[in-house]
């Protein structure tokens, strides 16, 4: 089965690993690979960058994750592995990251101190029964971490607790159900789906019940991001023509576009105070990089330039 999910990681992983080829003669070292935001930025109109964003990229030779400043300084790789680490993502307290990484056989949910030390795997399918495990999300009391599976041949959303016990599945049903994001109160958990025939953002209780539909376009709406205050999320579509962030309400109302430019827009995560979203953006050097916009649209800037793919934004909850 060719799913949509194996599909999403695959082009992430190509993504990522598409300048491994040729990542010897041009690519930076880390420590230099990212480029300071010049005057355009953000940061340059009044905002403060404040927290940390970790992210995977493929600078190094293969998708490690990485950590940043907010403004795109201090950069520090994590992890350090032949496989693809992937998907990032934070404790509420910012101690530690979950990622996801095939590093043993097939893709599995691991966590690790922020500093990459201390590193445990959480979940692990049987040798004969192979399954992704991608897209961790952690509760924000910090207690369980979300994440989709492919181990009941579907793609669903399933819970279990930081450490990797008590895993259940909060849904089931025949579609790819994917990028579980929690609300910051912990009672709700958005999530994509193509259960209606397209990718659609759903909502549902933090125990599965409750099932809700907030977007309705024939386009795909994916990568749900609660903002911090518990009013709005982020997603991506393609419903004006290429991938752009778009914000609306809780209850799928009010839907406004952040970005507006030909590039693939995806993957956004909100700044701790909510008034900026990372994301990562394909330009026309077909490379990914990560960039910043402010909540209202405006003040659209790079916080990397490499020439290897960077992607998966997260952005600490912790200022
Ligand atoms: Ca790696
Ligand atoms: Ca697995
Ligand atoms: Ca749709
Ligand atoms: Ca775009």
């Amino acid at each position: 089965m060719k799913s949509l999910v194996a599909a999403v990681l695959f082009a992430a992983s190509l993504l990522l690993a598409s300048a491994c080829g040729d990542g010897g003669e041009e690519a930076t070292p880390s420590a230099t690979g990212t480029a300071a935001p010049q005057g355009g930025s953000p940061d340059a109109q009044g905002a403060a960058a404040s927290g940390k964003i970790a992210f995977a990229s493929s600078r190094d030779g293969n998708p490690e994750i990485y950590v940043m400043n907010a403004d795109g300084s201090s950069l520090i790789r994590l992890t350090d592995d032949p496989a693809a680490d992937i998907s990032p993502a934070w404790s509420p307290d910012g101690s530690r990251i979950a990622f996801s990484s095939d590093r043993d056989g097939n893709s599995e949910i691991y966590a690790m101190n922020a500093d990459g030390s201390s590193l445990t795997r959480l979940t692990e399918d049987p040798d004969d029964q192979p399954a992704l495990d991608i897209t961790p999300a952690w509760s924000p009391d910090g207690t369980r971490i979300a994440f989709a599976s492919q181990r009941n041949g579907g793609g669903e959303i399933y819970v279990m607790n930081a450490d990797g016990s008590d895993q259940i599945n909060l849904t089931n049903n025949p579609a790819l159900d994917m990028n579980p994001a929690w609300s910051p109160d912990g009672s709700r958990i958005a999530f994509g789906t193509n259960r209606d025939g397209n990718e659609e953002i759903y909502v549902m209780n933090a125990d599965g019940s409750g099932l809700t539909r907030l977007t309705d376009s024939a386009a795909a709406d994916s990568l749900p991001a609660w903002s911090p205050d518990g009013s709005r999320i982020a997603f991506a579509s393609d419903r004006d023509g290429n991938s752009e962030i778009y914000v609306m309400n809780v209850d799928g109302s009010n839907v406004t576009r952040l970005t507006n430019d030909p590039a693939f827009d995806g993957g956004p995560t909100w700044s701790p105070d909510g008034s900026r979203v990372a994301f990562h953006s394909v330009g026309d050097d077909d490379v990914s990089n990560i960039f910043v916009v402010n909540s209202d649209g405006s003040g659209r800037a790079p916080l990397t330039d490499s020439p290897t793919p960077d992607l998966f934004p997260a952005w600490s909850p912790v200022p």
